[in-house]
């Protein structure tokens, strides 16, 4: 076929993903909340099982997250994240063909995850705790920054931006910017608006409005919206039905540039997703 879309490669470690098609990066929690205690062997096997329905569903990236962002939640020590996280990694990457990807901004899950064979670092606090670039830029894995304004504990506090979209830009350039200085690698890095990080609905529904203007050295988007209060706030829907809103995000956001999809929702967005990249492709 003509107008064959150029592979766009990025580098995770060993392996390597190709964003010229949308990928749909699965969630999966480890935090203890998530699983009611069942002991060390449940929780992977609980997170072994519901990592491979994902699989089954067409994710090519799983998100392994220990430590819970949402506010008012108990801090997590870096000990009892690394118990949570890299017995998991470890045994994703032993059973299956999978990216996987470490929701962590701890740079000693950051190393120890890398050596598991974990793919990516999905930082929502783009690399700013102490250690974590050095970290980072001593595995090869690929990196998402995601812009934030404030701290879990305060960023719904009363968010304000004189110029949203200049503010996002400047936060996402500076993360950037530091990586580089850092030695991570252009090719590796991924970055994100951070929907609901310090924002309201407003902003949320500004932001993702105006996502190709989200656009420091033209990398490649990933989003996550799966099931967040903006869909429930738009909608008046509780987290268990905000499927729906959740799909017709995922494909405006895939209309709007972007190259990874976070979601809880595997199988339905896969479709909403492949349904709108046909679309797009009639276009050309
Ligand atoms: C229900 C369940 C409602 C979960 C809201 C939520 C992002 C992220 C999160 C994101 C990247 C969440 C770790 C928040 N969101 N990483 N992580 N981008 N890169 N809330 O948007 O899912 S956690």
């Amino acid at each position: 076929m003509a107008n064959a879309v150029r592979a766009r490669w990025l580098p995770c470690g060993s392996q390597r993903l190709d964003l010229s098609n949308t990928h749909i990066m699965g969630i999966l929690n480890v935090t203890p909340d998530s699983f009611s205690d069942g002991g060390r062997f449940n929780q992977l096997d609980a997170a072994l099982y519901r990592s491979e329905q994902m699989l089954a569903e067409g994710a090519t990236l799983i998100d392994v997250g220990g430590e819970s962002t949402r506010p008012g939640a108990e801090p997590v020590s870096v000990a009892e994240e690394l118990d949570r996280v890299v017995p998991v990694v470890e045994a994703l990457q032993a059973r299956f063909e999978v990216v996987v990807s470490m929701d962590t901004s701890s740079p000693e899950v950051m190393l120890a995850g890398a050596q598991a064979g974990a793919g990516l670092i999905n930082d929502v606090r783009a690399l700013r705790r102490p250690g974590a670039l050095a970290a980072a830029a001593e595995t090869d894995l690929a990196v998402c920054l995601m812009h934030m304004q404030g701290e879990p504990g305060n960023m719904q506090v009363n968010p304000h931006y004189d110029d949203l979209l200049a503010e996002v830009n400047a936060f996402l350039t500076e993360r950037v910017t530091a990586a580089l200085a850092a030695g991570i690698s252009e090719d590796a890095l991924l970055i994100d608006p951070g929907f609901g990080f310090g924002k309201t609905l407003e902003q949320n529904l500004e932001l993702f409005a105006r996502m190709p203007e989200v656009a420091p050295l033209q990398r490649p988007l990933l989003v996550g919206v799966s099931r967040k209060s903006m869909i429930g706030n738009t909608l008046q829907r509780p987290v268990e039905q905000r499927l729906a809103g959740g799909l017709a995000l995922a494909s405006l956001a895939v209309t709007l540039g972007a190259g990874i999809v976070r979601t809880h929702d595997v199988a339905a967005t896969l479709d909403a997703v492949r349904m709108t990249e046909a679309v797009i492709a009639a276009r050309s």
